[in-house]
């Protein structure tokens, strides 16, 4: 089937994906490094739309500003000679041996006012690239052992670094805004925001939610043993999906970062299903770059690093033509309303009523057949087997 990503698509990836050398704790890199003007031509040729990166994927940790301000020339001009955007930029809060303990809420006061410094001046360059969201994701936040962080004070810590940042964007106009991206480990034993739930509730607490979103991770809400698509969901419910990291895991274990779909394929469908078909008029519930964060597996040459790119595109433009045929199809519609699943979208108190109309409603309890409702069955199974069949191609 003939599937070309074009930059329609708004298929972004992030710098540190496709250039990542395959260094892991147990092994050497297996790849020669990637020069990022390279990442940006093959990138656009092979349709995405965005590129995105940490400080130190661009300019690398430690370069004076000479040499810093050549980078970005010519990064620059490799995005002008594609027409590819930089849609998302980031900062590097965990590589460097200072960040050990954390950046924003590490013990150390002084690593915390370096890590201000760090992301400030980053985020006048993400403002100066045009880019419209900066994500957040603190993997050195956290700790291994409860008696060396005080949470409640490290979570004090988090929302004075995410209120000053906020005041900096206002302060200077940018059009900017943050995005939480939660991970329950990894580097750290247990990482501070670690769920999406976890992070709404902190989003609440600050100064200027309302310039404050998530970027959700795949694989970093499988890891705790959760469901994508529903974090996606509430997250799309509370108005927070600013960004979305896609890439593929399988189960409870170490960040896999493989390919979009080639973890959990069912739950990647009714995700590109959400995001396509779940909007207000059955249109996309979202409109922001389809971002991978993945990593092109350690066994790869440059070959496999351009394949496994194609890859995750070409996963998600099928699937997004999966799940078409399956909002088309008459047998899902019937088996859709059978399921009630259309129901629960009609209030379960009718315009006006109150709870007393409700207490006097007889028809809800006491003439109200709990045994014969009861026995009805929801048709549920016959519903997934659809949406497994249109997967398979098999309708
Ligand atoms: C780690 C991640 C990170 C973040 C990145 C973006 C290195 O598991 O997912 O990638 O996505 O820092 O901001
Ligand atoms: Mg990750
Ligand atoms: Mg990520």
């Amino acid at each position: 089937m003939a599937v070309r990503p074009t930059p329609a698509d708004k298929f972004s990836f992030g710098l540190w994906t496709v250039g990542w050398t395959a260094r892991d704790p147990f092994g050497d890199a297996t790849r020669a490094a990637l020069d990022p003007v390279e990442a940006v031509h093959r990138l656009a040729e092979l349709g995405a739309y965005g590129i995105t990166f940490h400080d130190d994927d661009l300019v690398p940790f430690g370069s004076d500003d000479a040499t810093r301000d050549q980078h970005i020339a010519r990064f620059r001009k490799a995005l002008e000679e594609t027409g590819l955007v930089v849609p998302m930029v980031t900062t590097n809060l965990f590589t460097h041996p200072v960040f050990k303990d954390g950046a924003f809420t590490s013990n150390d006061r002084e690593v915390r006012r370096y890590a201000l410094r760090k992301v400030l001046r980053n985020i006048d360059l993400a403002a100066e690239l045009g880019a419209h969201t900066f994500v957040m994701w603190g993997g050195r936040e956290g700790a291994e052992y409860d008696v060396a962080k005080d949470i409640r004070a490290a979570l004090d810590r988090y929302r004075e670094a995410v209120n000053l940042l906020s005041q900096y964007v206002i302060d200077r106009g940018y059009n900017l805004r943050f995005a939480i991206e939660p991970k329950p480990n990894e580097p750290r034993g247990d990482i501070l925001l670690p769920t999406v739930g976890h992070a709404l509730a902190f989003i609440n607490t600050l100064d200027h939610p309302e310039l404050v979103g998530l970027n959700p991770e795949v694989g970093h809400e499988q890891m705790a043993g959760l469901n994508y698509m529903h974090g996606i969901a509430q997250a799309l419910w509370a108005g927070k999906l600013f960004h979305l990291d896609l890439n593929g895991q399988r189960g409870i274990k170490y960040d896999q970062d493989l390919v979009f779909g080639h973890g959990d394929l069912l739950n990647a469908f009714a995700l590109v299903d959400l995001l396509e078909n779940g909007g207000p008029q059955g249109g996309p519930a979202y409109d922001g770059p389809r971002h991978f964060d993945y990593k092109p597996s350690r066994t790869e040459d440059y070959a496999g690093v351009w394949a496994s790119a194609e890859a995750n595109m070409r996963t998600y433009l099928l699937l997004k033509e999966r799940a078409k045929a399956f909002r088309a199809d008459p047998e899902v519609q019937e088996a859709l309303a059978a399921s009630k699943v259309t129901e629960l979208s009609i209030p379960t108190l009718g315009e006006g009523e109150t709870y007393a109309d409700l207490l006097a409603d007889r028809s809800a309890f006491e003439e109200f057949d709990v045994d014969a409702v009861a026995a009805r069955g929801f048709g549920f199974v016959r519903l997934n087997q659809l949406a497994v069949e249109h997967l398979l191609g098999a309708r």
